[in-house]
């Protein structure tokens, strides 16, 4: 394991510090205290070669902005906020709206863009960090001062757990994920249309033109969105459907079906890697970079559309008319408690 410093931020005058965590066989993350943004997960393919299976901005001076939340933790509350406003006990809370009409990702000063402090520590199975934010209560419209504690664990068996804690002092709303961007293929080789992809889900939330959910759930069967069957990412992403039109691709939330513990399985035949995600989130989000942005990536190119997947396990997002807020509500002195997992393998290793 190792500690080492790698840029200073100067508009909050903070050191930004980068972090890795690695098994005995080199799997493992790399990681900074700035947003607990993941910059490298690092993979062998069934030759034992180990590359990065993230997206990762070449300058990480990038990471003060982080315009697409490469690999950040997102909060209080991932995706939109229909129209920058909820209910939470009959008051109404009002947000800032930073993603068009509605409240985006936390709002502009979100968890993404915040030191958290980090503590490692390791034993013989498996190696950790704690990353630790204090959110005082009106930060970013939210009520209640919230103690965030998040730990990355990587173990023996090439797992790689994210655990969520959360206690509020008041009544409030969490919904927390990270935004790694998945390609198998490594350091971006090549797009993601060519994965396979498994949902453990039957019903897709649906959207409305702003991107917030209707309220309404989609059954998924013989539509683009049924992944009940592994299939290429690309096989059905440009069909002619109205969802995928909103998203301009995949850009939606699922939600998970309660049967089953595996919920998703990404695979890429070529290498050979497999990762499988486990989760007690309600629903994931699956984001395939319909909008990339322009900066520079590590491998030395831009990001082109489909570069990668974002999996984004959550509670269902904050629709219009308080649609859903129900599941992002943590009450006065309650523990929020997630876990999701990415296990990583080698196809017919299995
Ligand atoms: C775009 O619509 C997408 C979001 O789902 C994603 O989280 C963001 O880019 C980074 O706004």
């Amino acid at each position: 394991m190792c500690i080492e410093k790698v840029f200073i931020n100067m508009r909050e005058n903070s050191e930004i510090i980068s972090f890795s965590l690695r098994n005995s066989k080199g799997f493992g993350i790399d990681f900074l205290n700035l947003g607990g943004v993941i910059t490298d997960i690092l993979v062998p393919d069934k030759k034992g070669n180990i590359e990065n299976v993230v997206l990762k901005y070449e300058d990480l001076e990038t990471y003060v902005t982080n315009p697409s939340y490469y690999g950040a933790i997102v909060g209080r509350t991932a995706g939109r906020i229909a129209n920058g406003t909820t209910k939470l006990n009959d008051e109404v809370l009002t947000f800032n709206k930073n993603y068009g009409v509605n409240q985006g990702h936390g709002g502009p000063n979100g968890f993404t863009f915040k030191i958290f402090n980090v503590e490692v520590h390791e034993n013989e199975n498996e190696v950790s960090a704690l990353l630790s934010y204090f959110s005082k209560d009106g930060e970013e419209g939210y009520p209640g001062n919230l103690k965030v504690n998040i730990i990355y664990t990587i173990n023996e068996n090439n797992e790689f757990k994210i655990t969520y804690k959360a206690v509020s002092d008041k009544d409030t709303l969490v919904n927390l994920t990270n935004h790694s961007y998945f390609n198998l293929s490594g350091n971006c080789k090549e797009d993601i249309l060519n994965h396979y992809l498994y949902v453990n889900s039957d019903f897709l939330i649906e959207l409305n033109n702003n991107q917030v959910p209707t309220g309404r759930l989609l059954y998924v069967e013989n539509t683009p969105f049924d992944f009940n069957i592994a299939k290429k990412i690309g096989r059905d992403i440009d069909r002619d459907d109205p969802q995928l039109a909103i998203g301009q691709g995949y850009d939606h939330p699922w939600m998970l079906n309660n049967e089953g513990d595996l919920k998703l399985r990404l695979v890429h035949k070529e290498s050979g890697r497999v990762m499988d995600v486990y989760t007690n989130q309600k629903s994931v989000v699956l984001y395939t970079l319909n909008f990339p942005d322009d900066k520079v990536l590590d491998c030395g190119r831009k990001p082109n559309r489909r570069d990668a997947i974002a999996i984004e396990t959550q509670n269902p997002p904050i629709g219009e008319d308080n649609i859903f807020t129900k599941y992002s509500i943590l009450r006065k002195g309650e523990e929020y408690s997630k876990e999701t997992i990415y296990k990583f393998s080698i196809l017919n290793e299995k």
